[in-house]
């Protein structure tokens, strides 16, 4: 039996090339060597102000953009959280058995208390919870994860160990699976790039708005004048540049920007150019599916009802360990 591996993505925006290379193109990679479950975790995107209509519209764009980059449902499970309520039973065990203190030194929820300083609901504060059952639902082996995610992971083996020493052996203490990429930092150079800051470049997006949007990212500092040279190591251009361009490009914009030989802005369209290389097919596929919406509606259905079936199963022996059944 293959290994199990369970991971999320939120419908909370626009799927990006931070969500595409930190965490969508590692989990195809891995695809074919374990039993794989990815889920649309549309309950985490509530916890941030959003708009119901909208939020519908990005469930099922959200699992086409997963097809759409090559996350084959012959060979996984898709589902939707929200769709198998154990998620939320098991979060509310769960709850009666976490200190608050472990929760408030979260680094995410001091970040998202900042972004969201009109709305620091609860849910921002349980989110890890919430993941915690998401993985722990599926006695799950191992999750890939970037490492902006890794301290949620680390409280997830912490759940895990708590629950299983009071009550007994019940959940697995998942491994992390590290992808070769980090963090992806957004257009404005600062924070990662993030759905909801509106610093990204989407997925799906068009070769001119590629250009549109890296023509202003920001670039070294230092570089005012075309002749003045620049730091490529601190230059968030150059780090995109790693993960889209060959070695040979990456040699040339290199040594290029060290020397002021070329400017930011020859340096960014050879970026655009491979960005769009990369995207230009699973734009196709995504309008294939656009078409096909039935399809993707099969699948998410199928996701459910096999997560629904090895979520009531963990459920069945929780309620037992935790003395509700009578
Ligand atoms: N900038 C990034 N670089 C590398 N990996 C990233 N991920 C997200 N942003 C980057 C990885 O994408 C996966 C899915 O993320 P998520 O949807 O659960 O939420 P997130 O990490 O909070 O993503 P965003 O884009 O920043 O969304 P919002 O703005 O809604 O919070 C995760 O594996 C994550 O590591």
């Amino acid at each position: 039996m293959a290994e199990r591996v369970f991971s999320g993505i939120q419908p909370s925006g626009v799927i990006h090339i931070g969500n595409y290379i930190g965490a969508i193109k590692n989990w195809v990679s891995i695809i074919d060597s374990y039993d794989c479950i990815f889920c649309v975790v549309d309950y985490h995107a509530i916890t941030v102000g959003y708009t119901p209509s909208e939020l519908r519209e990005r469930i099922l764009e959200t699992a086409k953009t997963l097809i759409a980059s090559g996350i084959d449902p012959d060979k996984c499970t898709i589902f939707v959280q929200s769709r198998v309520p154990e998620h939320t039973e098991l979060t509310w065990i769960l709850n009666a058995v976490t200190p608050v203190s472990d929760l408030e030194r979260m680094t995410q929820y001091k970040d998202k208390k900042l972004q969201n300083m009109d709305n620091i609901n609860t849910g921002l504060l349980t989110y890890p919870i919430l993941m915690a059952s998401d993985i722990l639902l599926y006695k799950t082996n191992a999750v890939p994860v970037g490492d902006d995610q890794a301290q949620h992971l680390e409280f997830t083996r912490e759940m895990a160990r708590r629950f299983n020493s009071r009550f007994g052996d019940t959940f697995l203490e998942p491994k992390t699976l590290l992808g070769e990429a980090t963090r992806i930092k957004g257009l404005d150079g600062n924070t990662k790039m993030s759905k909801s800051l509106n610093n990204y470049i989407a997925l799906m997006e068009e070769k001119e708005d590629i250009w549109k949007k890296l023509k202003v990212a920001v670039t070294d500092p230092a570089r005012k004048r075309r002749t003045d040279p620049g730091n490529p190591y601190i230059c968030n251009i150059f780090s995109l540049h790693r993960m889209f361009s060959s070695e040979e490009e990456l040699g040339f914009v290199e040594k290029g920007c060290k020397t002021a030989e070329i400017g930011c802005i020859e340096c960014k369209q050879i970026l655009a150019k491979n960005i769009n290389d990369t995207v230009s097919p699973l734009r196709d596929k995504m309008r294939e599916l656009d078409r096909n919406t039935d399809y993707v509606m099969d699948v998410l259905e199928e996701g459910r009802k096999t997560c629904s079936r090895l979520a009531g199963a963990t459920m069945e022996e929780v309620r037992e360990k935790i003395g509700v059944i009578y």
